[in-house]
């Protein structure tokens, strides 16, 4: 389901690379959008910043004019990552979080293909298609002291209108595969009210009236989420569009990179109904932050997702086709993939072959 495509004289997008890997991988994608020519419209950037290192120096891990540039003055955004603190840190908020919530990107799209021969056995052909402003990420969390020890609660926010509308994206998505399965993750036997709630109300997406049978040939399953990730692990195969609430879908996507060989291989968009935003799955890799190995090809790949929901459908596969053919080739790849080749190299074969 792609965002209208509007005849624009100019794209404009934000760039938001924020943390550690983020600052290396979006100028690669960066460079790969201005390879494609004349198949998308001129090209106008704006870097915005973002990020736990900008809170470290400026107090500001969101600021303002970020939300504000990406609202008023782009048409798209390409995020990079961010690595916040696994403790509290008075005052700091994660900014991805926050701006799926500001700019109500409340699709989280994930597609995971091996490409040839899968070096991680069997192929794979899956989206995973991820709640993006619910769940535990509502971030409402307390701690208070009890008789027995401090005890933490958080709040699970499941609701129709959001479940509703990631059900009718996962068929829309589901519809333009050649499979048309859907399959709801969830734990209904557990949290029969939360995941309950999720799971009946996709369950009711193609009885819709305004759906008007539109998804009739599209196959509805349903999994556990503890049973979905062995399955995924061993009968890959299984899998069209996997549609999760936010945890589990973050979670799952990790879990089915595993499956193509790397993280660094796999993009995502976080879409809206006005909005889009590319973004690489992988996380800022602080292990590996400023050595030049990191791989470009997931943000690459972002850019191409990105371009093909807004309607750039020829400059996205052109992307892509450079993607899987520098992959396919296997010389020159970088370390996460078993090559030996830099961040920058990588990129340069992709824009040859763009
Ligand atoms: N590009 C995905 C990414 O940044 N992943 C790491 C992540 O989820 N971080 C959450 C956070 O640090 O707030």
């Amino acid at each position: 389901r792609s965002m209208a495509t509007t005849a624009r004289r100019s794209l404009r997008i934000g760039l938001v690379p924020a943390d550690g890997i983020g600052r290396e991988v979006i100028p690669a994608a960066k460079k790969a959008l201005e390879a494609v020519g004349s198949d998308i419209p001129k090209l106008e950037f704006h870097d915005l910043l973002a990020g736990f290192e900008l809170f470290t120096r400026t107090g500001t891990a969101l600021p303002d004019e970020t939300i504000r540039i990406l609202r008023e003055e782009s048409d798209c955004a390409l995020f990079g990552a961010v690595s916040s603190p696994s403790r509290k840190v008075a005052g700091y908020s994660s900014p991805i979080v926050a701006l799926r919530k500001e700019l109500d990107l409340y699709a989280n799209i994930r597609p995971v293909k091996s490409v040839g021969a899968n070096p991680g056995g069997k192929p794979v052909d899956l989206v995973v298609v991820r709640e993006n402003t619910e769940c535990l990420y509502v971030k409402q969390e307390t701690i208070v002291p009890s008789e027995t020890g401090r005890e933490a609660r958080a709040t699970r926010l499941i609701t129709e209108r959001a479940s509703r509308r990631i059900g009718k994206m996962a068929f829309e998505i589901a519809l333009q595969r050649a499979r048309k399965q859907v399959t709801i993750i969830h734990k209904s036997n557990v949290l029969s009210v939360t995941d309950g709630l999720f799971r009946e109300t996709i369950r009711a997406v193609p009885r819709l009236p305004e759906v008007g049978g539109k998804y009739d040939n599209v196959r509805l399953e349903e999994q556990i989420v503890d049973s979905a990730v062995y399955r995924l692990f061993r009968e890959p195969e299984i899998y069209d569009v996997m549609v999760a609430p936010n945890l589990y879908g973050d979670i799952l996507s990790d879990a089915a990179a595993a499956l193509v060989g790397s993280l660094g291989l796999v993009p995502s968009i976080n879409a809206g109904e006005h909005f889009v935003m590319g973004e690489p799955v992988h996380g800022s890799a602080p292990d590996i932050e400023g050595k030049g190995i990191a791989n470009p090809l997931a943000a690459i790949r972002s850019a191409a997702l990105m371009l093909r929901h807004l309607g750039y459908q020829k400059g996205g596969d052109r992307i892509d086709a450079a993607v899987n053919q520098v992959i396919e080739e296997g010389e020159v790849l970088t370390p996460d993939l078993g090559g030996r080749s830099s961040t920058d190299e990588v990129v340069e074969a992709v824009l040859k072959k763009i």
